[in-house]
């Protein structure tokens, strides 16, 4: 149970040291086995929107914090229920989180579409209206932009997003490495939990105090385009050394886990395929701070305004140009995989300086 404690100074913080409620007995991304909470009853408080000081302190010091019922659990369900009607059934070809390539919907053997989705906000407005509007609202929304706020001591602006129904079971992995604020560190991220997330489910896991370690840089023998199976083994290695412990809070509809571009994250294993995991996922910076990609572009944003927020767009399918870069990306996949990977390691080899 040690692996809930908060630690020593935690004298402010309103999260229960001493509840031990169900737990369930799973692997960690090393193999080992741990407990984790059941349900939310089970783990800690954690913090309301409304306890502004104490998040954003419990943050600093862990490198993530769980904001409970910040979204209203019905657009939850509205988003559920959108995506269900609108993306699982179509053949479309939709950028995908895991290779940022066009692909169509992958089913696991309950029907839950693995292959989560890249960018929400940049979807075919013909395809997937509603999906793509309820989102982008659910991401955007004022009490997210509040939390943010207090967070960043400015407001946030949206960089990425994702979506996912059935659990990939993500690497380890600090989100720096892929994407980041000109000033590293500076970004968070959120997960948003759409549904109960069951332990067995693809829980999302979190390494606290990782954000204060250094893993490695996106370059050379450890850069993305040829080596990325060397970084995820470095990451293992570093939790390793340092004896980071795993921690994969238990988050009920509407709660938002924000985590630092730092921490170390992913998630754990699906011994009970049956259920799904709900999620958006979203990654904001300061909105005065220029995005980073693979620790070495600073690349321009494609920005509009969502329920007063800056959101990037990219590869934006509102417009026809994208479109007809889709379609060669799908009719030529392996020379315009191969044509990337070569741009990316030019890029990260550049930053080497
Ligand atoms: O939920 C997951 O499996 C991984 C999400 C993630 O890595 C992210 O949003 O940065
Ligand atoms: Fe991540």
């Amino acid at each position: 149970m040690t692996e809930f404690a908060p630690l020593d100074d935690a004298g402010a913080i309103k999260a229960d040291p001493f509840r031990v409620g169900q737990r369930y007995t799973i692997k960690d991304p090393l193999g080992k086995t741990i407990e984790i909470p059941e349900a939310a009853v089970d783990d800690f408080d954690y913090f309301d929107a409304a306890e502004e000081e104490g998040l954003r302190s419990y943050y600093e010091r862990e490198g993530y914090v769980v904001v409970r019922g910040l979204i209203d659990p019905d657009e939850c369900d509205r988003a559920h229920a959108i995506f269900e009607r609108e993306v699982k059934p179509s053949d479309s070809f939709i950028y995908r989180q895991a290779t940022a390539n066009p692909e169509r919907n992958v089913y696991t053997r309950y029907g839950f579409v693995l292959n989560s989705i890249l960018n929400v906000q940049s979807l075919d407005p013909r395809r997937f209206p509603d999906f793509r509007k309820t989102g982008a609202d659910l991401i955007t929304s004022n009490r997210v932009q509040a939390t943010l706020r207090a967070l960043f001591g400015e407001p946030g602006k949206l960089v990425q997003s994702m979506y996912f129904e059935g659990n990939p079971a993500t690497w380890a992995h600090q989100d720096t490495y892929y994407l980041d604020s000109e000033h590293i560190g500076a970004m968070t991220a959120a997960w948003f939990a759409v549904e109960d997330i069951k332990p067995g489910g693809g829980r999302f896991y979190i390494y606290p105090r990782s954000h204060l370690y250094d893993v490695a840089k996106n370059s050379g023998v450890y850069d993305i385009a040829f080596n990325h199976a060397r970084y995820k083994d470095l990451v293992k290695r570093a939790i390793e050394d340092q004896g980071f412990e795993c921690r994969a809070p238990a988050l009920s509809k509407g709660d938002v886990l924000f985590f630092n571009a730092k921490t170390i994250h992913g998630s754990l294993e699906s011994p009970d395929p049956q259920y799904s995991r709900r999620s958006f996922t979203a990654h904001y910076i300061p909105d005065s701070h220029r995005f980073l990609q693979h620790q070495s572009t600073i690349k321009p944003l494609k920005l509009k305004s969502i329920n007063g927020m800056n959101v990037n767009h990219p590869k934006d399918l509102t417009y026809f140009s994208n479109r007809v870069i889709l379609a060669v990306e799908t009719t030529f996949p392996k020379s315009f995989q191969l044509a990337k990977r070569l741009v990316t390691k030019a890029a990260t080899s550049l930053s080497l300086g």
